[in-house]
């Protein structure tokens, strides 16, 4: 799944700007010919949510319309042409010229369809997509389950702590590409002492035998291989004399750039290795801390829409923070975050959206499980020529059936979601590794889940919230609690421990003396206090604040004003006090 790029062999027209906008509750628009326009209609972005775009709009989770009209130049006939859709949140049926081209399920990753038989040339032609975002509990992530919350359950009901946010997130782009064209890149980097070897595997649409060349720019001089496809598939590597390695501290970037007879690709190269030692990650060799934070695509207006000044502004936050980490809670963000941190050199777990699963009827873990397989297939085609992305993470806290938070595994009975969510999980974490043996791979496990569900990762994952859900108000004893499970975890298993989450709830401008929770203090308090833990212990190999930014959630009683506050920063990007603390610990400053 390459990102449609211009060049003298493509082209692409991006339709990102405000279309006509209509809901359909009662499913009417397919048979009234919505494709062909809306009967009446009411300006909508893209890309952006619909939800806090209109206020009558911010729980309808249903399905809708958007409409828009673009011309395509005669100078693309004879390619073959695309629509893309980066992101419909949750499925999208797509419409061009009145006729329906495809579908998709899930939210957060991009699909394409022909259309080049539907294509007017040099004339206006219709796109209509239309999008849904209903809960249910087949769906992943997972949402109106019989279970309940108890007297923490929401509005809506989800099973996961984020606003479900509907509508097209992310751009949608028409892109024509030459009749025999190249469908994929897949780029594998090596280090051999000071040397890198670039190793490419190129794809063509067909399965045709031709030449063809790679060639790396960005070094003293461009290095040229020549490629030989067979079946329509070449191979070849790229040996890189003295090269300038990828990292967090350097973010070097090649170019590469794959020509055959009739087409052109160019991407970005970072050679780079990332491999795990005992309890330590290793990025080139060299042992790496992956700090930072879990976060999300949240904004005011834009929602989870792809929002470019927000993205730029929360990478220079972070790096004043000294983050050079983050993983992509909960699901995986734009191509063009993944882009940018490859420039800025930051370390990514490439999150699915599989967030909360339950394992609780056979029927409703296997249709899960297919849209997983699905979200790893389509996440790692995306991703996995960015330097960037080190870590897969095909879940973020599955759930036992009898979640209890005093902690530790062990005592009481075995939890009977333990046995059908080992299978589950190790059969995804065995599909990441299968299409991707170069990075790492992880599950991110909660409090008072079973131990067992940690063994087949390469880095463990733990969200922990010693001190806020658990012991709240107790950092003393929270703390020591922190110490024990950390030293069990490592004891157990031996392989570096990111905590992927904690933190706690603050109301920028709360303060309090003696620090109670919810005031900064307390917050300043409570993350100083897992960075010194963490600071002991050789095996923490990253420590990720939960979150970056207070985020929208759901509306309950355990959320003020349907925020979770447990940012570092506010929504508006206010720091709070505990933003100072990170730079303490991660900004080595000059006195
Ligand atoms: C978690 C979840 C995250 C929540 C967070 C919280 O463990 O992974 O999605 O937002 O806790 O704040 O409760």
């Amino acid at each position: 799944m390459l990102y449609p790029i211009q060049n003298d062999r493509r082209n692409k027209l991006d339709l990102s700007g405000i279309w006509d906008f209509k809901t359909d509750p009662d499913s009417v628009g397919e048979p009234a010919g919505w494709a062909n326009g809306l009967p009446d209609s009411r300006p909508m972005a893209v890309p952006g949510s619909w939800n806090e775009q209109y206020e009558d709009l911010f729980g309808y989770l249903d399905l809708a319309w958007y409409v828009t009209r673009t011309f395509v130049p005669s100078t693309w006939q004879g390619q073959r042409v695309f629509i893309r859709v980066g992101s419909a949140n949750y499925h999208g049926t797509v419409y061009v010229n009145g006729v329906k081209v495809g579908e998709h399920e899930g939210g957060h990753l991009p699909f394409a369809f022909e259309i080049t038989d539907h294509v007017r040339w040099d004339a206006e032609n219709g796109v209509a997509i239309s999008v849904e975002n209903e809960l249910r509990p087949t769906r992943v992530p997972s949402g109106n389950m019989t279970s309940s919350m108890g007297m923490f359950a929401s509005t809506p009901r989800t099973t996961f702590d984020f606003y479900p946010f509907a509508g097209l997130h992310r751009p949608v782009v028409l892109y024509s590409v030459p009749q025999t064209y190249i469908e994929d890149i897949t780029v594998v980097t090596g280090i051999d002492g000071a040397d890198g070897t670039v190793a490419i595997t190129v794809t063509l649409n067909a399965p045709v035998t031709g030449q063809g060349t790679a060639t790396l720019t960005g070094g003293s001089q461009p290095l040229q291989v020549p490629l030989s496809f067979k079946d329509g598939v070449a191979q070849a590597t790229l040996p890189v004399p003295g090269a300038r390695f990828w990292s967090d501290k350097d973010p070097y970037l090649y170019t590469l750039t794959v020509k055959t007879d009739s087409d052109r690709y160019s991407l970005q190269v970072g050679i780079r290795t990332i491999a795990v030692q005992g309890g330590h990650i290793l990025l080139n060799g060299q042992r790496v801390q992956m700090n930072g934070f879990g976060r999300h695509e949240d904004f005011i207006a834009s929602g989870k829409g792809l929002n470019l000044p927000l993205m730029v502004k929360d990478y220079q936050l972070m790096r004043w923070t000294g983050a050079n980490a983050y993983r992509t809670s909960h699901y995986p963000y734009s191509e063009e975050e993944m882009q940018l941190a490859d420039r800025e050199g930051f370390l990514i777990i490439d999150e699915i959206p599989a967030v909360s699963l339950q394992f609780d009827t056979d029927e409703n873990i296997a249709a899960r499980l297919r849209v997983c397989l699905q979200q790893i297939d389509e996440m790692i085609a995306r991703d996995k020529n960015h330097p960037s992305v080190v870590m897969w993470c095909v879940a973020n806290e599955p759930m036992p059936r009898n979640l209890s938070l005093a902690g530790l595994e062990g005592g009481g009975p075995a939890d009977p979601a333990e046995g059908p969510g080992k299978a589950m999980l190790e059969t995804l974490l065995a599909r990441a590794r299968e299409l991707d043996p170069t990075r790492l791979v992880t599950i991110v496990t909660v409090m008072g889940g079973p131990l067992s569900w940690m063994e087949q990762c390469d880095v463990i994952g733990m969200n922990r919230y010693w001190g806020w859900y658990v012991l709240g108000g107790e950092l003393d004893k929270a703390q020591n609690r922190l110490e024990q499970e950390l030293d069990a975890v490592w004891e157990k298993w031996g392989k570096p421990i990111i905590m992927t989450e904690f933190g706690a709830d603050t109301m920028a401008g709360m303060h309090g003396h003696p620090d109670v929770m919810w005031t900064e203090e307390y917050q300043a308090d409570y993350i100083r206090r897992h960075l010194k833990v963490a600071a002991a212990r050789d095996f923490i190999a990253g420590m990720q604040v939960w979150n970056f930014a207070d985020f929208a959630a759901v509306q309950s009683i355990a959320r003020v004003a349907g925020l979770n506050m447990k940012g570092i920063f506010t929504r508006t990007r206010q720091p709070k006090l505990a933003a100072h603390v990170l730079r303490e610990f991660w900004v080595k400053q000059p006195d």
